[in-house]
């Protein structure tokens, strides 16, 4: 395991400065207004009006203390099988864990000064510390893509949404996109609990081309290694994944966001499943940032 040769000061800097939510004059007319059917379990979102707390925000730091037992994962029977969701849909099944006790036990950087610090090694056996939630649904297998194969990149989460609604889809909600990352094991990775850039798009250097940031995206059929406990392949790295957030977010300037992104891109970022970037609003896009779809399941 190598250390990225940036700084984590340069990437904290670099993230704000591509966290820029500043949307260019005009764009808004360019987009439609999401409407509530774009992603319908976004009505269900209880209309919180208090900033997230850091535990929202980074839920595996949050540490509770009621134990819940643990459970020994079941892979959900194949879609195809089942016919409970459409040949590119992995069929999720199972209980979710909200919330998880996923010690590192390896930081490559220090999580107290850089919130995006990495972890090498989480600690095995994560374990609950609240009631488990039955879901299932259907996610894309693979991130969506152009018609060359290509993870669609520089896309805002409003035009995700129409995009997976025009496939009679939906954008998944935050929740649904986690449980398909870390299965019923809370995985802290999809494939584990070390951090291995062998398996998935990310931990590449070099991010800044002529005053632009590097496009280092893979097919999404790639990296066939970079899988969840479900299947379901290149959730961490490759494109950032646009969802629909379970508690609306709200700046500290009174602007509320039901748009949050998952599991990185292809640069030296956290790359797992349990946090969400916050703070892009549903009309931000820059290259790294893209989607897959989920639907309900028959
Ligand atoms: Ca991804």
């Amino acid at each position: 395991m190598h250390a990225s040769s940036i700084h984590p000061l340069m990437l904290a800097l670099f993230a704000t400065a591509l966290g820029s939510c500043e949307m260019p004059q005009g764009e808004q007319n360019l987009e439609s207004e999401p409407s509530a059917d774009l992603a319908p379990d976004a009505s269900l979102t209880p209309a919180a009006v208090e900033t997230p707390s850091a535990a929202e925000v980074d839920p595996e730091q949050q540490l509770m203390t009621t134990p819940a037992p643990q459970v020994t994962a079941a892979k959900a029977p194949a879609a195809e099988a089942t016919g409970a969701c459409p040949a590119d849909m992995v069929l999720i099944q199972g209980k979710h864990c909200p919330v998880v006790d996923q010690p590192c036990v390896t930081w490559m950087e220090d999580p107290a000064k850089f919130p995006y610090a990495r972890c090498a090694e989480f600690a095995p056996n994560p374990t609950c510390k609240a009631e488990r939630v039955s879901m299932r649904y259907c996610i894309d297998r693979l991130e969506a893509a152009d018609d060359g194969g290509m993870p669609i990149g520089d896309i805002s989460w409003t035009n995700a949404a129409a995009i997976c609604k025009s496939k009679g889809k939906r954008l998944c909600q935050e929740r649904e996109w986690l449980f398909a990352c870390e299965g019923e094991e809370m995985s802290p990775y999809p494939y584990g609990l070390k951090r291995d850039p062998s398996l998935c798009n990310f931990e590449k250097e070099n991010l800044v081309d002529k005053g632009e940031l590097a496009d280092y995206r893979q097919p999404v059929t790639s990296n066939p290694q970079c899988l969840s406990p479900f299947g379901v392949q290149n959730m961490v790295g490759n494109i950032d994944e646009w969802v629909v957030l379970d508690k609306p977010y709200w700046t500290n300037w009174g602007k509320k966001m039901n748009s949050g992104l998952k599991g990185g891109w292809w640069g030296p970022l956290r790359n797992r499943c349990r946090p969400v970037t916050l703070d892009h609003d549903e009309y931000f896009h820059e290259l790294q940032t893209g989607f897959r779809c989920c639907a309900e399941a028959k």
